[in-house]
């Protein structure tokens, strides 16, 4: 492959190390200075240029850079317009109304009139108005939870991972009005060459995504409960079975979407399985 990709990540911060990480995770190897701002992979055709968050999805979208990971709230925030190519899941946040205990809160009408304080101003104006309601955005560049103790605000729309700052600044998180994660995003108009790299590391890092929804079981089954094992693993072509010196008995390997894992173990244990062992997978292709 001629050429090369180059990808913006967030310098340092809440998307920098997981961002490293799904790259890592694909095989590519670099080094990155935590001072640099630029690096370039060794044994893949992929550059790196470090940037604060914001600025990401403007350097994608003016050709600074060909992709990006970036919080899907920055992108919309920003009113740019990328494609997401994937979602990568990690980051992952929720945009919410929250107030004091005292504020009358059913629905998003209850915040007519009133004053939100929020960094995101744009998604917040977007929901509002295609419900119907109209407030005064108070624009804050952080520490929103502090606005409504200083006098500035009745309510804020912040952004919310495990509640704490709400719980600590004296406010009830009312309502979840949007939803997001670190999003992969590309230039719409890269050349065939750049494209072709791009989806070289886009099957690597299904790879990674797709291994990392599942986990690999291998366990001894009595022969006759091999078709009810089947069916209870679910959603592939077979599991592979292999003959053990004893007949009546088999050894059963298959891979497991982890959100189903506790039910499925249950089940083979019900039906007699034994030595149950689960293995993390690294990489897997469907
Ligand atoms: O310097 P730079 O501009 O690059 O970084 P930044 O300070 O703007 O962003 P950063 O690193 O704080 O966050 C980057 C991205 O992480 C955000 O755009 C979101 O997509 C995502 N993310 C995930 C979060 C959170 N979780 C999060 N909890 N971003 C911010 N928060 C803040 C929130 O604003 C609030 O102050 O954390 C506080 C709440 O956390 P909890 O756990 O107490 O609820
Ligand atoms: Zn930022």
């Amino acid at each position: 492959m001629d050429g090369r990709i180059i990808v913006a990540i967030q310098k340092s911060g809440r998307l920098s190390e997981k961002s490293l990480e799904m790259i890592r995770s694909c095989g590519i190897d670099f080094y990155a200075d935590s001072r640099a701002l630029k690096a370039s992979a060794s044994g893949f055709p992929l550059d790196f240029l470090f940037v604060r968050d914001d600025d990401i999805p403007g350097y994608v979208s003016d050709g600074v850079a060909d992709i990006g990971i970036v919080g899907r709230n920055e992108l919309d925030e920003s009113g740019i317009e990328l494609d997401v190519i994937r979602d990568l899941g990690f980051a992952s946040c929720r945009l919410s109304i929250a107030a004091p205990p005292s504020f009358p809160y059913s629905n998003l009408s209850s915040l007519e009139g009133k004053r939100i304080a929020t960094s995101y101003p744009r998604i917040l104006e977007s929901i509002l108005s295609s419900n119907g309601v109209k407030a005064i955005p108070v624009v804050v560049a952080g520490s929103v939870e502090i606005t409504v103790d200083a006098g500035i605000a009745d309510a804020i729309a912040d952004l919310v991972s495990t509640g704490t700052t709400l719980k600590m600044n004296g406010l009830e998180e009312k309502e979840c009005i949007y939803r997001s994660s670190a999003v992969l995003v590309a230039r719409p108009d890269m050349d065939s060459c750049k494209k072709a790299i791009l989806n070289s590391l886009l099957e690597r890092m299904d790879a990674v995504m797709l291994a990392r929804h599942k986990k690999y079981i291998l366990f001894n089954l009595p022969k006759n409960k091999l078709q009810k094992a089947a069916e209870v693993i679910g959603g592939m072509k077979s599991p592979t079975v292999t003959p053990l010196m004893d007949d009546n008995w088999i050894s059963v390997q298959s891979a497991v979407d982890e959100n189903r894992f506790w039910a499925v173990f249950e089940e083979l244990k019900a039906l007699g399985a034994e030595g149950i062992l689960v293995m993390n997978i690294e990489k897997m292709t469907e």
